[in-house]
């Protein structure tokens, strides 16, 4: 056990979007912080995940400073294609927001911020282990860690932000009967895979097939992701290269369907499906952002935007708070946040319910489907709606 205790003024637990984004904002205002994480450097930036980023997350990594490679090798896309039904439909944002999205891997995103944390001489605090967080209703919370040299380490926080993702400490660290927990889980799942291939569209391609949901979506020029409906306890070995391939061209079939042009399979992966929202999203000195809050099925791309959302309401509490304008944004964090949050959820739940195959439904619940589908393309006002979720909403003030 080291004998005293580091001290700083906000404790960060967790190294993705969240907690760095968090990191930088706070840094721009002046304020202290340590980020605790328990992966190496290599592994966060190099895990898999998201990819699409909502028109006021480009804003924010641009006033941080970090978007110059993301203008540079991210795609700027205009629209989506909903597919049903053999054909497809083109959903124009700037049309119908006078917005666009950026896709742009996550885990560039991460590299391009942990680049800036380091070159400011403050990297995150990777391969950590044994996170605890204590005492988050005194005045004084602690971090307690062990480093990567096997030393207890303790940190002594103002605050702590658990940015630790779904499968985190932070929300455990909030006693039971305190939190109250919202859940959808889904009876499908995606398996997600990441090819070495020229994109054939140059808009994501979301798809309604009667053999399971299907979505094409794009890194590079030169490399495409893709995802097609699964079980959720899908075997991966049951899925060699070339059925993968055939599956996603039947399901992506159509008038005018893009003839996918196979490559070697870089990354394969199963993603269960799941909606969860934890109120309130902070206890005692103790604020969860992200993922340690709330999930969303990824039908809707809203995952990461929502963590950036998250800690960008909770530097300005933090700035309020050090600037001697009281707790009050402080107080507000949880209801701000969860006001946009539960937004989302909906969006999420709506896009995935619409766009799966789900065998629990009968004949009468795939007609709505259609019904649905068909009025979002050919109504304005729907097709505006759907537009105005996916740019993303106003980030929350
Ligand atoms: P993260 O990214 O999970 O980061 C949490 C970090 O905390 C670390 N950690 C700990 N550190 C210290 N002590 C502990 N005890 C710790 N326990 C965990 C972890 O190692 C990790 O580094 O959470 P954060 O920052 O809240 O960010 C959330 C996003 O990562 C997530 O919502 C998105 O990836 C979701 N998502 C998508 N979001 C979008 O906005 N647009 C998309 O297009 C999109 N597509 C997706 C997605 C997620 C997917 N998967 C695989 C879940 C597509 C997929 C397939
Ligand atoms: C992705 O490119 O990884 C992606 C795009 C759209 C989604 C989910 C994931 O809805």
């Amino acid at each position: 056990m080291s004998a005293q205790p580091e001290r700083t003024q906000v404790g960060i637990v967790g190294a993705g979007p969240a907690g760095l984004v968090l990191a930088l904002l706070l840094r721009r205002a002046g304020i202290a912080s340590v980020v605790l994480e328990t992966r190496s450097r290599e592994y966060c930036e190099h895990r898999i995940r998201a990819g699409v980023l909502e028109h006021g997350t480009v804003d924010l990594l641009d006033a941080l400073g970090v978007g110059e490679r993301m203008h540079r090798q991210g795609l700027v896309h205009n629209g989506i294609y909903l597919r049903f039904a053999g054909r497809s439909h083109h959903v124009d944002f700037p049309a119908l927001t006078g917005k666009s999205i950026m896709v742009y891997g996550q885990h560039e995103v991460v590299k391009d911020l942990i680049a800036e944390h380091v070159r400011a001489g403050e990297s995150p605090r990777f391969d950590v282990t044994e996170t605890r967080i204590e005492n988050v209703t005194g005045d004084r919370p602690i971090v307690r860690y062990r480093d990567p040299n096997g030393e207890e380490r303790a940190l002594e926080c103002d605050f702590i932000a658990g940015c630790d993702g779904f499968h985190g400490v932070a929300r455990e660290a909030i006693p039971a009967g305190v939190l109250t927990t919202f859940e959808r889980v889904y009876p499908f799942a995606w398996l997600g895979i990441l090819s070495n291939s020229p994109t054939v569209c140059e808009e994501l391609i979301y798809s309604s097939h009667e053999r399971g949901f299907a979505l094409y979506s794009q890194r590079s020029p030169t490399v495409q992701r893709m995802y097609l409906q699964c079980r959720p306890d899908e075997d991966l070995a049951e899925w060699p290269d070339d059925r993968i391939w055939g599956e996603l061209q039947r399901r992506l079939e159509g008038d005018a369907a893009p003839q996918l042009v196979t490559g070697e399979v870089t990354q394969k992966g199963v993603t269960p499906m799941r909606s969860f929202v934890v109120e309130p999203m902070q206890y005692g000195r103790l604020f969860l952002a992200g993922d340690a809050a709330h999930i969303v099925p990824p039908t809707g791309a809203k995952g990461m935007n929502l963590a950036i959302a998250d800690v960008a309401v909770l530097s300005r509490a933090f700035e309020a708070w050090y600037a001697g304008r009281g707790a009050t944004a402080l107080d507000a964090y949880s209801a701000t946040c969860l006001s946009r949050v539960w937004k989302a959820e909906r969006f999420s739940w709506w896009m995935t319910s619409m766009l799966h195959r789900n065998d629990r439904d009968d004949a009468f619940g795939r007609r709505l489907q259609l019904a649905e589908l068909n009025y979002v393309v050919n109504s304005r006002a729907a097709s505006q709606s759907l537009a105005e979720n996916y740019v993303g909403l106003p980030f929350p003030v």
